[in-house]
């Protein structure tokens, strides 16, 4: 049983796992066909792909067919009474619980309103979850797009997850014309992604944060720098990274970058510059955040929180840094470019 900080290869450099679970729901899938009230999604907030699944909830106007859960930021034991069992993974609680400690006993991280413990299936951890779905060697991830009626997971690779929503809930979303995945540049996104903004930047960040040794590190903070010069420049000329249209790839590519300054300068050492330095990067990062759909599931608090307390091999005592980044709600000024 491991997490991701575990998943390295040879030479130090950090490699995520393939996700598993990967059913479609679909008009054309008899086995999980889109019905209201059905899926159920499991997230943690302060993690870049179950946060852009929510936000698309919210985006599309799902929020009333669709249910969710969220889970605690900080990383615990998910077998306490376990002794000879390390793992330790995103678990749920309700507001007002006693706040917790991070898995070796440092600190104490309140258990605030935005916490949603799962009631659909009680389960206590998102191992748990996996467990009920027959699947016992993770690694247990958010997001998780769940079935409530065979208590089975559907997905979880949030990519996928995405494409679901955007398109196949539409009979019961209050926001069914809003297209997320425009065919008109859809192969030109999905090139910039899988070239660049997925391994250099999404990934890229965890490629520095989780790399053990020094020239695994080096690769990817130099990949990651270059690209961020590469997406600065093409941001001065364009809105978005496809043109005028909001799509999913600046949503991926925002969920990076408004956890870059607060988190990942510090915690990834990716502190070559800030985006508070990228007049065009930090413009973007505030134009998609005066989304209201998109600012409604954004908390710096879970995402500070999750990072500097879940992983005690990078932060033994837990102890979390004052900076929150820059101001958010700044006029973003890109309304004509
Ligand atoms: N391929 C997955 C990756 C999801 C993922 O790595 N989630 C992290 C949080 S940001 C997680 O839940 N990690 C738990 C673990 O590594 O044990 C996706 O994009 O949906």
């Amino acid at each position: 049983m491991s997490t991701a900080v575990d998943h390295t290869d040879k030479a130090g450099a950090f490699k995520r796992k393939q996700s598993k679970h990967r059913h479609f729901v679909s008009k054309d899938n008899a086995q999980y066909p889109p019905e209201s009230g059905r899926y159920h999604l499991h997230i943690a907030l302060a993690c870049p792909w179950a946060n852009g699944a929510l936000s698309t909830v919210a985006l599309k106007g799902l929020d009333g067919a669709i249910s969710h859960s969220i889970v605690h930021p900080t990383w615990q034991k998910t077998r306490p009474d376990d002794d000879d069992d390390a793992h330790h993974g995103w678990v749920y609680k309700a507001p007002g619980d006693e706040p917790l400690k991070n898995s070796i006993g440092h600190g104490s991280f309140k258990c605030d309103d935005l916490l949603v413990p799962d009631k659909i299936t009680g389960a206590k951890s998102i191992r748990e979850l996996y467990n009920l779905a027959g699947d016992e060697e993770g690694p247990f991830t958010t997001p998780v797009l769940f079935d409530k009626k065979t208590n089975t997971i559907v997905n979880n690779e949030s990519t996928e997850i995405l494409k679901m929503l955007n398109s196949e809930f539409d009979e019961f979303a209050t926001n069914p014309d809003l297209d997320m995945y425009p065919a008109d540049i859809q192969d030109e996104l999905q090139e910039l992604n899988d070239s660049l903004i997925y391994p250099k930047v999404n990934n890229g960040v965890y490629r520095c944060g989780f790399a053990k040794s020094q020239e695994a590190y080096n690769d990817a903070v130099k990949e990651l720098f270059e690209s961020l010069d590469i997406l600065e420049e093409k941001l001065s000329k364009q809105r978005y990274l496809g043109g005028k249209k909001f799509t999913w790839l600046d949503l991926r590519l925002f969920m990076t970058l408004v956890r870059f300054d607060p988190v990942y300068i510090t915690y990834f050492k990716t502190n070559q510059k800030r985006i508070a330095d990228y007049p065009n990067l930090l413009g973007f990062v505030r134009d998609c955040y005066s989304i209201p759909e998109v600012k409604k599931y954004l908390s710096i608090d879970h995402i500070k929180t999750h990072y500097f307390t879940s992983h005690p091999i990078l932060n033994t005592y837990a102890i979390i840094p004052a900076y929150d980044g820059p101001d958010l709600e700044a006029p973003h000024g890109r309304e004509n470019i």
